[in-house]
């Protein structure tokens, strides 16, 4: 037989192998035998290079490394969609389709938690796969969706075709990842989705290939069939991974029990999902129903509510924050919460603790507040065993052993003792931090190391770096390069505008917002070293408490001196004011929940403020736009009960480029 005839016979029978083995679970091949054809298969590749294509399997390999990422307009919009949070909300939907198409079905299919994909095959071979980004352009990342093995690089027809779905990152693999993450010190994904959302934006299509990503499509128009359910069926027949949890239903009750029955299964499935999608099933009523800007009408993203989960409280431990404040903290059994693996939570402080009748050893109930930050919601007390441990406050700082003392009858417990080491640590970890001086190099790991090792004990210390080069490079774990990136670093940190020093300077009370009022009204270091108390607590929003501090802090010699010392190193005492482009956002309250697939929330936050809007935590009356972004928490909901504009990511977009 030719190279090439072999080659094609290789291709054919491991593209098959990859699709009964990853797409439909049923292996026909052993993992040795497949290890040595694909060998086979790269050695000759590797021999007659002209003679490898787009759908050979070794592509699935990775290698080809980007500069950057190149946009793709999709051909038809990347819809997204409505979103519904209760049963009524169902019933409403339901009514509004009777009312254009009375005989039409749904067809429920779980909501995947992944981020979208578009996936274009030319000839029967995938030629690009693209993000949604906001629904017109996405990115291109064919070289990381080639490594996904579920995708088919070549499908059973010569067909031209467009198919979209979701890119996911298993349970089992995120916790991998996570594992070795942290073994090698590296950020944790905080779940499956920004997993993999994490590794589909990488240049290098090796990692995205290392990173077991899979996928389940739902949607195509290319395809002429009659249903949303022969759709599914006839991706599958092609090679795509479809989810086959789906169900007919003809009723909006029977989709009540889908509902249902899948909320219960939630947990045990081996992905995220994070709600119910609801389409009518015949696809001639789609355009009968038709869509709006945004959303088709005939189809709707039921939302699970806020997941409660049960485990076990192992123990009770205490941290020292920075202001020498003590804060139980709860260790319990790892447990996947929303999406999120959860092994910790603050328990806030003594009284919470009785006054939620929380015992070590209890078995406790989790869920994330406001959607992000895991809470105890209390203990089973049905479930209670004889192990249970009452649990006592300490009276000792578990880092420098001083006495513990309320103040100014709060309920929280200080460590008063100003060289608690703990206290230090988390003083010069607030000041390198993001909000603050933003020292890139200088991670809470890196901060605590030279802290113990006696190279930092007071932020001076960090801008006298530079003067224990030779020391440094002794380090273990520190090469020439990080520490010449270091260094760098907190050079370049030393131009920061004067808001930042005065909220990494840690004074009680004084966040980044009170900072930057106090900045703003003063304007150099020298007049709010001089400013009376009176006036600062005439402020907007500044206050008493908030003037009193600062005035204490700028009025104690220890901290004088500091500020007298890192003048001398150079760092700025000025506030330049922003330069504030007037559009849409000017002068606007703003709140956002849930993500937002084209950036964070400190991006949002900063292009809302270069406009001169802001963006705080909680709806109130006073905000005037809420941004909702995917899988929006009870932010949402409060802004739908005080009618508060609500923008999706689209808009917000497209407002900012105004
Ligand atoms: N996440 C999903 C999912 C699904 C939409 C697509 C276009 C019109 C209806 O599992 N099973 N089905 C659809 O159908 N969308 C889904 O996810 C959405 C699309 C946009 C944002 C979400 O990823």
């Amino acid at each position: 037989m030719d190279i090439k005839n072999r080659i094609d016979e290789l291709k054919k029978i491991l593209n098959e192998a990859s699709v009964a083995y990853y797409v439909n679970d049923k292996p026909f091949m052993e993992d040795y035998e497949y290890d040595r054809l694909m060998n086979e298969l790269i050695k000759l590749e590797d021999e007659n290079p002209e003679l490898k294509t787009p759908d050979s399997p070794t592509n699935r390999i990775g290698g080809e490394v980007l500069t950057k990422f190149t946009k793709v307009t999709h051909e038809t919009k990347m819809m997204s969609l409505a979103d519904a949070f209760s049963f009524d909300e169902l019933k409403d939907f339901d009514r509004k389709i009777k009312e254009v198409t009375p005989d039409a079905t749904y067809l429920c299919e779980l909501k995947i938690d992944g981020l979208s994909v578009s996936l274009k095959y030319e000839k029967g071979i995938l030629v690009r796969g693209a993000t949604r980004g906001n629904g017109l352009v996405g990115e291109d990342i064919t070289h990381n969706v080639k490594t996904i093995k579920s995708v088919p690089l070549r499908l059973k027809d010569d067909i031209d075709i467009e198919v979209r779905g979701e890119i996911f990152m298993p349970k089992k693999s995120f916790i991998q990842l996570n594992l070795e993450r942290e073994e090698n010190e590296e950020e944790l994904f905080a779940n499956c989705r920004n997993a993999a959302a994490g590794s589909v934006r990488q240049l290098d299509s090796k990692v995205a290939a290392k990173r077991n990503l899979d996928t389940f499509l739902y949607y195509n128009q290319d395809i002429k069939v009659k249903t949303q359910e022969e759709a599914l069926l006839s991706m599958k027949a092609l090679g795509f991974k479809t989810n086959p949890l789906y169900k007919h239903a003809k009723t909006i009750e029977e989709v009540f029990d889908y509902i249902n029955e899948m909320a219960e299964k939630r947990e045990s499935l081996e992905y995220d999902i994070d709600g119910i999608v609801i389409k009518v099933n015949e696809i001639e009523y789609h355009d009968l129903i038709g869509e709006t800007v945004k959303y088709p009408k005939w189809a709707i993203a039921y939302k699970f509510p806020p997941e409660e989960v049960k485990t076990k409280l192992l123990d009770i431990i205490f941290q020292v924050g920075r202001t020498g404040v003590i804060t139980p903290v709860a260790i319990f059994k790892p447990v996947f919460v929303q999406g999120s693996l959860i092994s910790k939570a603050t328990l806030h402080n003594e009284d919470y603790i009785k006054m939620k009748d929380i015992h070590i050893n209890d078995n406790v109930i989790i869920h994330k507040a406001g959607d992000v930050i895991p809470e105890v919601v209390g203990p089973v007390v049905e479930d209670r065993g004889f192990d249970i441990k009452n649990f006592v406050m300490i009276d000792k700082c578990p880092s420098c052993g001083s006495p513990l003392s309320k103040i100014n009858g709060e309920v929280d417990y200080y460590c008063l003792n100003s060289n608690c080491d703990s206290k230090r640590i988390n003083q010069l970890i607030h000041f390198a931090s993001k909000p603050c001086y933003n020292i890139d190099s200088l991670g809470d790991k890196l901060t605590e190391q030279l802290y113990q090792e006696g190279f930092i004990k007071d932020i001076t210390d960090i801008f006298n770096l530079y003067s224990r080069y030779d020391d440094l490079i002794k380090l273990p774990g520190l090469g020439q390069k990080s520490i010449d990136n270091l260094l760098k670093a907190i050079d370049e940190s030393k131009n920061n505008n004067l808001d930042l020093l005065i909220f990494g300077l840690g004074i009680r009370h004084c966040g980044a917002k009170a900072s930057k009022i106090i900045c703003k009204k003063y304007r150099n270091i020298d007049n709010i070293l001089n400013a009376t108390e009176e006036d600062m607590a005439n402020l907007d929003d500044i206050g008493e408490i908030i003037s009193k501090s600062i005035y204490e802090y700028m009025h104690n010699e220890e901290n004088i001196n500091r500020l007298t010392v890192l003048k001398l190193l150079g760092l700025n005492m000025e506030y330049h004011m922003d330069e504030i482009k007037e559009n849409y956002f000017t002068n606007k309250k703003c709140v956002l929940t849930g993500t937002l697939s084209s950036m964070g929330r400190s991006e949002a936050k900063k292009l809302i403020e270069s406009f001169g809007g802001s963006l705080s935590e909680s709806v109130s009356k006073k905000t005037d736009i809420v941004i909702v972004g995917d899988n929006p928490g009870s932010k949402y909901d409060k802004a739908k009960a005080l009618g508060v504009y609500i923008m999706n990511e689209e808009e917000f977009l497209n407002k900012i480029n105004e």
